[in-house]
């Protein structure tokens, strides 16, 4: 059969007669009908990528994509008048992740299969993981985010784990999602679930109750952890991801018939940050069960786990009180205890001691002392973690510590989102770079070439206008794809700034109020969710609401100066935004940002990075060089003696420049009071003189001077397209089959 028999023998009717629902369950079922049908990557050692987070957006076109038959389908629905960019309307983009270390694990499950590599995602099956965030009155709501319909991605595999309490023990359901290679086999990414999981228990928006783990263990994705319920909760959460992890490895470690005394030699696991840590004691313990000692037991998992670091921030680095463990997990106490007196025994140094003074068990300390290697996540950060937060551990363990840059899966970050370039390229250089990402530098051929500059400013202007109509019917905003557009698209959170941006959007208001217009319009669009117990966070929100609504209903400034934050920020967005970015803004603190994906997928798009010395903005500024990204603002190691000598005082700032005290005062100005929430904007102003953590005010002066000389330089259309030029050729670096590549090479070894 052909692909129409078969995809109408599915609908039962033609593919004319189908509407776009029947036609998006069919494609469903027919991509998981073609890709069951496929090899599984095979080898005699496996990777484990354990994970809370598995950030996969939607799969239909990703898969047609990977399993080469996206242009045939595209074009069998075209001749029959459909379109499957319709179609893709109505799958449901489950939000199994917070941002980007889950969109990082699901472009490393992507690279893994591509790559041909044995390995396999292992998490859990959220029914609503991260919340949809609704935009009302100026500020954020959070309602659930159902995802699993009768026919989904899903295959329960009816294999089932006892996953064992304090209090009860509950069963793990496994469930399958296929993740194809881009011209390769299948890996699959497990997610397990409770069978006991009751999706009617929640209330209103987002609450439910907490302490019923049985029925909401699998409900949300780190759900509140503001009070101990919560803490709790994702102490269960971890605890059940990890144990039925562990079964499932010593479970196919049986079928294959191999020694677990000799794991390390057919498993590697990589632990993405600290959430899944507890699998090193589960571990430790399934295996004593088996007649191991401890101290082997210890040694072999030692040898088989790996752990990433992807924050330095303090608050983010789990410490989970030991008797919430003990509330939870009585039979990892011991093993903990015993792990940690082992250090002690070895190690003076309390920095470096699982356990701490106030009974805390510290998880990435842990990870450390009893796995194999211990990476970062750019250049920048692994030796941040090397020679300041993690120093005692690396002067112990100098060995274990390495870097891997991260990386981005370019099927979905150009030839998905971007078809119109990615068929440019390839008309240009040929096919090459979709398997070898570093051809894309055949590019710098073509700096001085008038016609392929103009084709790629056209490609931009094709993806503004269409950027513009979709926000156009989304959310009924209106802008002008003959303006600029500057894009900051990010979790929400104070180290990445968007308080600094909203800034200059002030300062540009006034600029525009006092006559002085820019030559080109500009449109600063933001995406953002906050968490939902993050106070200051949504006051931020709550200022670029306010901000959107004074300026875009002023008649004076809305023809040069626009503002969109856009609602429920996620994968689909991100899709449709990056293509059509001028402006990339990556504008964080500098040292607090580990690396940053974003960055990156806005690079190989053609948008030019207006961005600190952070994360993974270094090795971009190293590669296209200081005339194709626009930098500014205090460098790491300042920003760190500043916090190490509390030399830092915004109130300074505000009071002895005047330029920046007029654009803070702003914020409870009369024309802003009018708008908004007096109590949310001034608890906002008033952090950010008296505190503001991540100095905002400390960057705001040259991050206005360098945005302005980069919109100055954008009117040079061919100068411009030259950089955005440089900027596609040289962001092969950044493919995660690279960084596969090397996490295989210097740490799996599969
Ligand atoms: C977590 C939390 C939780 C508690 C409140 C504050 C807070 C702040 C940050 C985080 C981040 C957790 C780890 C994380 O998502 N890291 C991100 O990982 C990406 C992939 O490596 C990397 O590109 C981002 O720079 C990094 O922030």
């Amino acid at each position: 059969m052909n692909l129409r028999q078969k995809l109408e023998e599915r609908l039962g009717e033609t593919i004319a007669q189908a509407d776009e629902g029947a036609l998006y369950y069919a494609l469903l079922g027919l991509t998981k009908e073609i890709s069951s049908g496929k090899e599984e990557n095979q080898g005699d050692k496996k990777v484990y990528y354990i994970s809370a987070e598995f950030l996969i957006g939607k799969l239909l076109s990703n898969n047609l994509i990977n399993l080469g038959i996206y242009d045939e389908v595209r074009e069998l629905l075209e001749e029959n008048g459909k379109s499957l960019v319709e179609i893709e309307e109505i799958e449901p983009e489950p939000s199994l992740g917070n941002g980007g270390l889950g969109r990082l694990a699901a472009c490393f499950m992507d690279s893994i299969a591509t790559l041909g590599l044995n390995g396999a995602g292992i998490g859990l099956n959220y029914h609503y993981g991260l919340f949809r965030q609704v935009l009302e009155s100026y500020k954020q709501k959070e309602v659930k985010n159902p995802w699993i319909e009768k026919e989904s991605w899903l295959t329960d595999t009816g294999i089932h784990f006892p996953v064992i309490f304090k209090n009860f023990t509950l069963t793990s359901v496994m469930y399958d999602i296929d993740i194809p290679g881009y011209e390769s086999g299948i890996n699959k990414l497990h997610l397990f679930d409770t069978e006991s999981v009751d999706e009617g228990m929640v209330d209103e928006g987002i609450t439910f109750d907490k302490e019923d783990i049985r029925r909401n263990l699998t409900l949300f994705l780190y759900p509140d952890d503001s009070d101990e319920a919560g803490q709790l909760l994702r102490i269960y959460q971890q605890y059940f991801m990890v144990s039925s992890g562990a079964q499932l490895i010593l479970k196919e470690m049986d079928e294959k018939g191999y020694d677990i005394r000799r794991l390390y030699e057919h498993v590697v696991i990589q632990i993405n940050d600290t959430h899944p840590s507890m699998v090193i004691p589960e571990l430790i313990r399934l295996l004593t069960e088996r007649g191991i000692s401890f101290d082997e037991a210890a040694e072999i998992v030692t040898k088989t786990c790996a752990y990433t670091n992807h924050t330095i921030l303090a608050e983010a680095l789990e410490k989970w009180p030991l008797a919430y463990l003990e509330q939870v997990v009585p039979h990892l106490i011991p093993i903990i205890e015993k792990l940690d007196a082992r250090v002690k025994e070895k190690y003076a140094d309390e920095k470096v001691a699982i356990i701490d003074e106030n009974d805390r068990v510290h998880m990435a300390h842990m990870d450390i002392h009893y796995g194999f290697s211990v990476n970062g996540v750019a250049a920048l950060h692994t030796e941040i973690l090397k020679n300041a937060e993690l120093k005692s551990f690396y002067e112990i363990y100098p060995e274990k510590f390495n870097n891997k840059t991260n990386g981005i899966t370019f099927r979905r970050w150009l030839m998905h989102c971007n078809p119109a370039l990615s068929s440019y390229i390839t008309k240009l250089i040929g096919e090459g770079w979709k398997k070898d990402a570093s051809q894309l530098e055949k590019l710098l051929a073509y700096t001085e070439d008038e016609e392929a500059l103009e084709e790629l400013l056209c490609i931009k202007q094709k993806n503004k206008r269409e950027l513009k109509e979709y926000l156009q019917t989304s959310q009924g905003v209106d802008i002008s794809e003959e303006s600029v557009f500057d894009i900051q698209i990010k979790r929400l959170h104070e180290y990445k700034r968007q308080q600094m941006n909203a800034l200059y959007v002030i300062y540009k208001y006034k600029e525009i109020k006092a006559g002085r217009l820019p030559d080109i319009p500009v449109t600063i669009i933001f995406g953002a969710k906050a968490a939902p117990a993050y106070t200051l966070a949504k006051d931020i929100i709550h200022l670029i609401l306010c901000l959107q609504e004074l300026i875009n209903q002023d008649p004076d400034v809305a023809p040069y100066l626009k503002i969109v934050m856009v609602e429920n920020y996620n994968v689909t967005k991100a899709e449709k935004l990056i293509p059509a970015c001028d402006i990339s803004e990556q504008i964080s603190l500098a040292s607090k940002e580990a690396s940053g994906t974003g960055n990156m997928k806005f690079m190989l798009n053609g948008a030019v990075t207006l961005g600190t010395m952070d994360g993974a903005n270094v090795e971009i500024h190293d590669l296209v060089g200081s005339d194709n990204i626009y930098i500014f603002g205090k460098r790491s190691e300042e920003v760190i003696r500043l916090y190490e000598t509390n030399g830092y005082q915004p109130r300074k700032y505000y009071e002895s420049d005047p330029a920046i005290g007029e654009l803070v005062d702003f914020i409870i100005s009369k024309d802003m009071i009018k708008i908004g929430d007096p109590e949310n904007l001034c608890r906002l102003y008033k952090e950010l003189i008296s505190k503001d953590w991540f100095m905002t005010l400390l960057d705001l002066k040259a991050y206005i001077a360098e945005k302005e000389r980069m919109l100055e330089d954008y009117k040079d259309r061919k100068n411009w397209a030259g950089k955005m030029l440089v900027n596609i050729a040289k962001a092969g670096f950044f493919s995660s089959d690279r960084t596969i590549a090397e996490y295989n090479k210097e740490i799996w070894d599969l």
